[in-house]
């Protein structure tokens, strides 16, 4: 795959754009927001390229769930584990997907409304 084909989120993992890390281990990475929607937004993001949650099957078993189980200890990195938070990950056009590579947004630090617009 050539730079130009990489998704943002791709460069990142390579270390070819800089990113706000608050976590990573040798699966997944998390980095805050670069356009932030409250006052902490994160992704976390599996290092292995997939698309989106539509494009998880079963090979995907295990890094899903050490994703999923990742959120709580981001959380509590970010001090948000107490007064809560929303993830969200979007897919596909209607969900609001811009960046194609599989990314949970974890939103805290003021009351989020729902339903999302
Ligand atoms: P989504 O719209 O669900 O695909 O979310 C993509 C998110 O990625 C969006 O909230 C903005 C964020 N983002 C886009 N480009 C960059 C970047 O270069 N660095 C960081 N840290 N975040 C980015």
């Amino acid at each position: 795959m050539t730079s130009e084909e990489k998704t943002i989120f791709k460069k990142i993992i390579d270390g070819e754009i800089p990113a706000n890390v608050v976590f990573q281990d040798d699966l997944c990475l998390a980095f805050h927001d670069a356009f932030p929607q409250a006052p902490v937004h994160v992704l976390l993001i599996p290092k292995q390229e997939i698309e989106n949650v539509d494009s998880l099957d079963d090979q995907h078993r295990d890094l899903a769930g050490h994703l999923l189980l990742t959120v709580p200890k981001v959380a509590r990195l970010l001090g948000i584990e107490d007064s809560g938070y929303r993830v969200v990950a979007n897919c596909g056009k209607d969900g609001g997907q811009s960046v194609d590579h599989l990314h949970l947004h974890i939103l805290a630090g003021r009351p989020l409304t729902w339903p999302p617009g």
